[in-house]
């Protein structure tokens, strides 16, 4: 499909900070824009949301750099680089694979970390994954079901550690933390922009292998998309560092601990950055 002059859909992954970042693009693009904006939240995972790019169902959506890094383009992650050479080179393969511009960062780095309560943290003397490793035998360890499937995900992450988990099990991403905090789970692979890994009393544990990528939030748009609607571009990088790791916690946070909807959070933070009226 070609992309059309004056329409954009906009769409996101199915968790709770994705649908405030679609709501946010799209209330953004609304008032700033005279596109006809399409939104399509909650639509999936990475590999879902790709393939909606390349078919053109999808124009624009926000993407991590270790996301697109190594599971979209199939790099190895080598830790000496830099968040930025990762950003850079992320970039320049999408363009040439894909077509796909990335554009500004966004300003805030959501990785995955492990967590777990930190009584039982405590109990076990476990601060590092290579702690944690030792006693991973006697412990439950659960992630959503794409963690499993990720080339960012369970293998590598078992490879780099020998981890032996008694157990694991899939669950929805926004319910991981809950069950780790009611003992279901003992091991979650937690967002680290998620406020209730304070609200539950988790630890993050040290990554001290550095297994995970930076994971920097972009919003990723189609070249074609651009070309049909002049000054596009410029408008949307105008968010160039909005969000910092803390506000993004704190949006997730009305969402997620206020019962506010992902649409409203949206709204009142573009209000409140002067980003619309
Ligand atoms: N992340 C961490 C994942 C989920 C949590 C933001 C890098 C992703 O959506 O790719």
């Amino acid at each position: 499909e070609k992309a059309e002059k004056g329409k954009i859909v906009v769409a996101g992954k199915k968790f709770t900070e994705q649908v405030i970042l679609t709501h946010l693009l799209a209330e953004y693009l609304k008032a700033n824009t005279d596109l006809d904006v399409e939104v399509e939240d909650s639509l999936g995972g990475a590999f879902m949301l790709q393939q909606a790019m390349e078919k053109g169902d999808v124009d624009l959506y926000v993407e991590y750099t270790g996301t697109g890094y190594l599971n979209i383009l199939k790099n190895k992650y080598d830790p000496s680089k830099t968040p930025e050479e990762i950003y850079e080179e992320t970039k320049k393969q999408y363009k040439e694979k894909f077509n796909i511009a990335w554009l500004k960062p966004l300003g805030f780095n959501n990785t995955y970390a492990l967590a777990m309560r930190k009584e039982l943290a405590d109990k076990l003397g476990v601060k590092t994954y290579s702690d944690l490793a030792k006693k991973s035998d006697q412990l439950v360890f659960g992630s959503d079901a794409e963690f499993f499937e990720r080339s960012d995900g369970y293998d590598g992450l078992v490879e780099t550690y020998g981890f032996k988990f008694k157990k694991t099990t899939n669950i929805d991403p926004d319910l991981q933390y809950e069950a780790a905090k009611n003992g279901d789970i003992d091991v979650i692979t937690a967002y680290t922009t998620d406020a209730r890994i304070k609200k539950y009393h988790l630890v993050v544990l040290k990554d001290d292998k550095h297994y995970f990528p930076p994971y920097h939030a972009v919003p990723i748009i189609r070249q074609e998309a651009l070309d049909a609607n002049p000054g596009l571009e410029k408008v949307l990088n105008k968010l160039e560092g909005v969000l910092t790791d803390e506000k993004m916690m704190e949006l997730n946070a009305q969402v997620n601990m206020e019962g506010k909807s992902p649409k409203q959070v949206a709204i009142d933070f573009l209000k409140a950055e002067g980003l619309i009226d």
